[in-house]
C-alpha cells in the first residue's frame, strides 16, 4: 500500500521536501502520497511579510518575524539550490545580497507551476500529532481555517518543517516594568521608521541585534545602544551604534548598565532569540532544544531517535539554509524510499554524540561554518543532490571577514555562484544609501 507522509509547513524546508520527492518522480520513481499542511494562505514561510503582529485575523499566532527593508544577511551564493540557480530564475546574474521579496521569488520559483502546489493544503493548521500505540502510525488533527472544519487523519510518517524563529524568547529583563517607553520583541519589529528620531536600546548580541541596530540607524534612529549578556558583537560600528554590558535596571527612560554607564532611551527591542516551540506535537515526540548546530534527540539532525518515522527539518541554528534544507530533504526522501537504511538505536545515539562532542569544542564562527559544512556533506554523500559545499564554505569564511572589516559595507561585496561559477554584479547603490528594497529596483535595475 502507498505510504502516506505528512509535511507540516510550506516554508523553505517543507518546500525542499516536496521538491526532493518531485525530482525522484521525474526520474520515474514511485513516491508516497504527500500531504503538506500550511497554516498560512501562501507558501514561503518566514519570507511572507505581514504587517500584523501578535495574532492574525482569525486569532491565530502570526508566524513571520521578518520586517520591511530586510536584506539577506548572507550571500545568496551560499544558499543557492543545487538544482535551480539564481541565474535560471532571474534570467541574468543579480547582486549577492537581495532584499526579502527577491529571495522569496527565488524560493518559490523552483516549485511554482508544478504539481507541488496541489500537494499543499493552505489555511490548514496542525493542532495535534500523536503516535499510535504500536508506534507504526501517526494521528494528525488539523483545522481548515477557511471553512472552520476539523479533520483527523492517519500517516505512516510525519515531517515537521514548521520553523523555529516564530515563538519569541522573552526573558525577564531587570527593572523593565519601570521603563516608560515602548518595549517589543524582534518578532514584532516591522518597520525601522517607527524608531526614526528615537533613541533605541537593543538587548541581545546575535543576528537580530546586529541587523536591527544597523537598519534602525540607517532609517534615522538618533542612537542605538546594544546591550550584551555574554560577549559584545565587536564590529566596527558606524557612529551612533555602541555596545554596553549587562543591563541592570531601568528608571523611567534611563537604563543602567553593568559597567556603571547609563543611557536615556525611548524604545527597547528584545533581540533575545526564539524558542523551539511545538505545542501541536505530543510530548514524547516533541523536540526540546536550544538554538544550536546539532540538536539532541535527532539522528542526522533529522530523525526522532525513539521513532525515526517522525522527522524534523531545519531545526539547526543556521549558517546554511536553503541548500542545507535540500540536503536534509533528499536524505529523508531516500530513507522513505528505502534507499538509505536507518541503523539500530545505539548506532544512532553514538552518531549524535560524536557530532555533539565536536560541536562542544567549536571555538569560533569559522569552525562553526566548517562544522555545518561537514554536516551537509555527510547527508548528501548518500544521495544524488549535488552542490559543492566546500566551495560554499570558503565563501562563508570570506563573508565573515568582510563583516569584520566593515559591517556597513559587507552587503556591497560580490560572490561567485557554485552553480554557474559567475561572479555576481554589484548593486547600483551601496546598501547603506539604498532605501528602496523593492523587487523592481533590485532585479530590473541591476546587473546592467
Ligand atoms: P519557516 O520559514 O519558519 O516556515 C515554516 C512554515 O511552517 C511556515 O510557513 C508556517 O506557517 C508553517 N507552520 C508552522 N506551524 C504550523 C502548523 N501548526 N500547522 C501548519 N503550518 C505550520 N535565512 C537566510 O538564508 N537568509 C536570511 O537573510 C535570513 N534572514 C532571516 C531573518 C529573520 C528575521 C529570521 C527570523 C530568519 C532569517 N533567516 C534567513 C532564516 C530562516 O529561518 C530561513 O531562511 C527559512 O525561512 C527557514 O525555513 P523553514 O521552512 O524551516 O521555516
Ligand atoms: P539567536 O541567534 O538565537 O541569539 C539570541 C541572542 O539573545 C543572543 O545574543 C543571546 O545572548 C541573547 N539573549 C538570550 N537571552 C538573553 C537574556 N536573558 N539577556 C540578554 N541577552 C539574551 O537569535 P537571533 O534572533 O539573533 O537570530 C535568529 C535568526 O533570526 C537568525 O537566523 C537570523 O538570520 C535572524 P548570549 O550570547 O546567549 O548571551
Amino acid at each position: 500500500m502507498t505510504k502516506r507522509v505528512a509535511i507540516i509547513g510550506a516554508g523553505p524546508s517543507g518546500l525542499s521536501q516536496l521538491r526532493a520527492f518531485q525530482s525522484a518522480r521525474e526520474q520515474g520513481v514511485d513516491i508516497p502520497e504527500l500531504v503538506c499542511f500550511e497554516k498560512q494562505s501562501s507558501w514561503g514561510g518566514l519570507w511572507n511579510y505581514t504587517w500584523r503582529t501578535g495574532t492574525d485575523q482569525d486569532g491565530e499566532l502570526v508566524h513571520s518575524s521578518m520586517y520591511k527593508y530586510l536584506w539577506s544577511n548572507g550571500p545568496k551564493e551560499c544558499l543557492e539550490f543545487g538544482d535551480y540557480s539564481f541565474e535560471k530564475h532571474f534570467g541574468k546574474p543579480i547582486p549577492s545580497f537581495p532584499p526579502r521579496e527577491v529571495l522569496r521569488s527565488y524560493i518559490l520559483g523552483r516549485v511554482e507551476d508544478t504539481e507541488i502546489y496541489s500537494m499543499i493544503r493552505f489555511n490548514h493548521i496542525v493542532r495535534n500529532v500523536l503516535s499510535s500505540g504500536d508506534k507504526k502510525k501517526f494521528i494528525l488533527h488539523a483545522t481548515n481555517n477557511e471553512n472552520k472544519t476539523d479533520s483527523t487523519e492517519s500517516f505512516d510518517a510525519v515531517i515537521v518543517a514548521s520553523g523555529h524563529f516564530s515563538f519569541p524568547n522573552s526573558p525577564y529583563i531587570n527593572g523593565i516594568e519601570n521603563f516608560s517607553g515602548r518595549v517589543m520583541h524582534s518578532h514584532d519589529f516591522r518597520n525601522a521608521l517607527e524608531v526614526k528620531d528615537k533613541r533605541l536600546l537593543i538587548i541581545g548580541s546575535s543576528y537580530s541585534a546586529e541587523d536591527i541596530a544597523l537598519q534602525c540607524l540607517k532609517y534615522g534612529a538618533t542612537t542605538v545602544c546594544c546591550c550584551y549578556r555574554t560577549e559584545p558583537m565587536g564590529f566596527k560600528w558606524p557612529n551612533g551604534i555602541e555596545e554596553l554590558p549587562n543591563l541592570r535596571n531601568f528608571k523611567d527612560k534611563k537604563a543602567y548598565f553593568g559597567d556603571g554607564n547609563t543611557r536615556e532611551v525611548d524604545v527597547v527591542i528584545l533581540c533575545t532569540g526564539y524558542l523551539h516551540s511545538f505545542p501541536f506535537i505530543e510530548r514524547n515526540l516533541r523536540l526540546l532544544t536550544a538554538n544550536r548546530l546539532y540538536p539532541s534527540q535527532l539522528y542526522k539532525g533529522i530523525f526522532w531517535l525513539d521513532n525515526p518515522n517522525f522527522m524534523y527539518l531545519g531545526m539547526q541554528d543556521q549558517y546554511y539554509t536553503f541548500n542545507m534544507f535540500d540536503a536534509q530533504a533528499w536524505y529523508v526522501r531516500d530513507v522513505l524510499l528505502n534507499k538509505i537504511e536507518i541503523p539500530e538505536r545505539d548506532v544512532m545515539e553514538n552518531d549524535v554524540s560524536t557530532w555533539q562532542k565536536r560541536e562542544g569544542n567549536l571555538k569560533d564562527p569559522i569552525e562553526e561554518i566548517y562544522f555545518q559544512t561537514d554536516y551537509c556533506k555527510d547527508l548528501v554523500k548518500l544521495t544524488d543532490y549535488e552542490i559543492d559545499f566546500d566551495f560554499i564554505a570558503k565563501q562563508f569564511v570570506q563573508w565573515e571577514s568582510h563583516k569584520e572589516e566593515n559591517i556597513v559595507t559587507y552587503r556591497d561585496r560580490s560572490f561567485v555562484s557554485p552553480m554557474t561559477n559567475n561572479k555576481a554584479p554589484q548593486h547600483h547603490t551601496p546598501w547603506w544609501d539604498e532605501m528602496d528594497d523593492s523587487y523592481d529596483n533590485f532585479v530590473e535595475n541591476s546587473g546592467n
